[in-house]
Parts: C-alpha cells; sequence; structure tokens
C-alpha cells in the first residue's frame, strides 16, 4: 500500500483556510483521491474538547504553556487516531492547520521559545512532517474584517492587531526556513486566482 499525501494549509485569521480546504476536497475527488479532512486542533472527540477549551474566550486565563501542551496533547492523540492511520491505508489527509500555527501563534503571537516547541514537536510526531503546507497570507486587516463579518471572536480572534503581525511574520519566516515543503499562496487576490495557484502547487503531487 502506498502511503498517502499528508497536506496542511496555514495561515492567520480568515485568509481563506476553511473554503480552500473544500475546494482542494473536491479537486481531489475527482482525480480519484480518498481524502480525509481534518484539523487543529481537534479531528478527533479528545481533541475537540481540547479545542473548545482552548477557544473558549470565558474561561479562566490560560497560561502559556498550558496552551501550548494543550495544543501537543491534542495534536498526539490527532495523529494516533485519525492521521497516522489515514496515510497508512493510502489516504490523502487534508488539515487546516497543524504544527506551523504552533510556531506561528505560541512562538510568534505569545513569543514562547523556538527550541521548546521543536522539542514538543519532536516528542510527539517523530518523523512526521506534512509533504506539503499552503500558506495563505494576506495583511492582517483582511483577514481580521473577514473573520470579524462572522460574528463572535473567539479568544483567539479578540487578540490585538499586534498579535497577529507577529504570527503572520512567524508564519513567513517558517517559509524562508522551509521552502521545499511550505509553498506561499496570496490570500489577498481574487478566490478563483488563489485557486488557481492551489491547483498548481498540488499538481506536482498528482503527476
Ligand atoms: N491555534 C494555535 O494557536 N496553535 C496551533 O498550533 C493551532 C491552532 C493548530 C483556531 O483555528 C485557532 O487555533 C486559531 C489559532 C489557534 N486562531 N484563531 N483565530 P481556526 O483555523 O479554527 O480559526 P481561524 O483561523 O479563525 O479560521 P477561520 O477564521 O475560519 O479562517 P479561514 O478558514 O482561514 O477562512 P474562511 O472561513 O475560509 O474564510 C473567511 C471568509 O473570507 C469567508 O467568508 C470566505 O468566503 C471569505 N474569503 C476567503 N477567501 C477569499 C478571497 N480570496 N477573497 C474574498 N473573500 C474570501
Amino acid at each position: 500500500m502506498i502511503r498517502g499525501k499528508f497536506i496542511t494549509l496555514e495561515g492567520g485569521e480568515g485568509v481563506g483556510k476553511t473554503t480552500n480546504l473544500t475546494f482542494l476536497t473536491h479537486y481531489l475527488g475527482q482525480h480519484n483521491i480518498s481524502v480525509v479532512v481534518t484539523r487543529e486542533p481537534g479531528g478527533t472527540a479528545l481533541a475537540e474538547k481540547i479545542r473548545h477549551l482552548l477557544l473558549d474566550k470565558d474561561s479562566e486565563v490560560i497560561s502559556e504553556h498550558a496552551e501550548l501542551l494543550l495544543i501537543f496533547a491534542a495534536r498526539a492523540q490527532h495523529i494516533k487516531l485519525v492521521i497516522e492511520p489515514a496515510l497508512a491505508r493510502g489516504d490523502w489527509v487534508l488539515c487546516d492547520r497543524f504544527t506551523d500555527a504552533t510556531y506561528a501563534y505560541q512562538g510568534g503571537g505569545r513569543n514562547m521559545r523556538v527550541s521548546t516547541i521543536e522539542w514538543l514537536e519532536n516528542l510527539v510526531q517523530g518523523n512526521l512532517r506534512p509533504d506539503l503546507t499552503v500558506l495563505l497570507d494576506a495583511p492582517v486587516e483582511i483577514g481580521i474584517d473577514r473573520a470579524r463579518a462572522r460574528g463572535v471572536l473567539d479568544r483567539f480572534e479578540s487578540e490585538k492587531i499586534n498579535f497577529f503581525e507577529n504570527v503572520r511574520r512567524a508564519y513567513l519566516l517558517q517559509a524562508e526556513l522551509h521552502p521545499e515543503r511550505i509553498k506561499l499562496i496570496k490570500a489577498n487576490q481574487p478566490l478563483a486566482d488563489v485557486q488557481r495557484a492551489l491547483v498548481d502547487v498540488i499538481g506536482i503531487f498528482l503527476r
């Protein structure tokens, strides 16, 4: 059995990850590829409970270490129950955010040490890394406006603009550090253009 591909979508608030994940799922379906669509934090019953704790705006103050460890606890569960079994049976996994989000939000946004994140990444993931990561990038105001248009903001979305600028910077640094894996697509262009770029990037795996 040929192992499936592990593809992640990343980017700040409202850049269009969910919209493009749906598009990509249909596109791969047309190529007869069996796809598991999932997200982080989340993807299993326990990990979804952790997601709820992390996004709850009315919770007690969550310490930065607690936040980081909860994210990796959810990830450990997600990898074991969903991601690894799917890849092993030959399915492709499309995941809305993964560990690049931890480098961006906890590393960039919360200013946590990169070496701590790396240590947890190695512990929880072993050798597992995405085969491809699409980074949707747009000026933070654009994404925030799109997210706010949706209504109630969660615990992350309630952060100040400076936080999101730091998140974006950390994402761009990840792309610079991993140019083979991370492909950047400008998200502040018409959706049809974003999706054309997405098809180009994914095409490498379909040949
Ligand atoms: N988090 C973390 O801190 N550390 C971690 O390791 C991980 C996560 C994994 C939950 O993520 C939170 O978890 C996240 C970081 C933290 N923080 N926040 N916030 P999430 O992925 O569930 O939440 P999100 O980033 O807020 O996703 P989102 O707001 O749903 O955005 P999106 O999926 O990127 O966008 P969308 O829903 O596809 O699009 C938003 C709107 O824009 C929608 O109306 C679209 O129709 C529209 N859109 C999309 N593309 C376009 C273009 N090109 N033009 C015009 N309009 C567009």
